[in-house]
């Protein structure tokens, strides 16, 4: 009785080993193969290098010098050219509260940010402004 339980313990604890080497040998290869595939598309080439991309505000709307995002890390360079006070901030999949100070009209600052695959808001954090039509939607990848 005390034997044979002893054995099918060890039995069991061998599939078990087994078994999760198994599932780590699955993880490897799927995750790998899916890395090197999203690399190849979404250009490596830009990560980390900041790309600059200005952002005009005025009184009240937001224009970008490009529609088209993959990821990577970005320094959006707000440039104020209206005549109230404005400010830049985005809001995404880790990106988070990130803003520039307050810019006056003529000035302009900037905010880098690393964007992965996703959906960011772009918009004024003045009170008021972002629903007066300074927001801006921008899908990366
Ligand atoms: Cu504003």
């Amino acid at each position: 009785m005390a034997i044979s339980a002893h054995t099918s313990r060890a039995a069991l604890r061998t599939t078990a080993v087994a078994f999760s080497a198994a599932l780590v040998l699955a993880a490897c290869s799927s995750g790998g193969g899916g890395q090197a595939k999203g690399s190849a598309s979404s250009g490596a080439g830009k990560a980390g290098s900041g790309t600059r991309v200005t952002v005009t505000e005025t009184e009240y709307a937001l224009k970008l010098s490009q529609s088209s995002f993959t990821p990577g890390t970005y320094t959006f360079v707000s440039d104020n050219a209206g005549k109230l006070t404005h400010a830049l901030s985005i809001d995404g999949p880790g990106v988070q509260d990130a803003k520039t100070k307050n810019i006056q009209g003529g000035q302009n600052a900037t905010l880098t940010v690393t964007l992965k695959k996703g959906k960011y808001d772009l918009y004024c954090p003045i009170p008021g402004h972002k629903q007066l039509g300074m927001n801006q939607s921008i899908q990366v990848g």
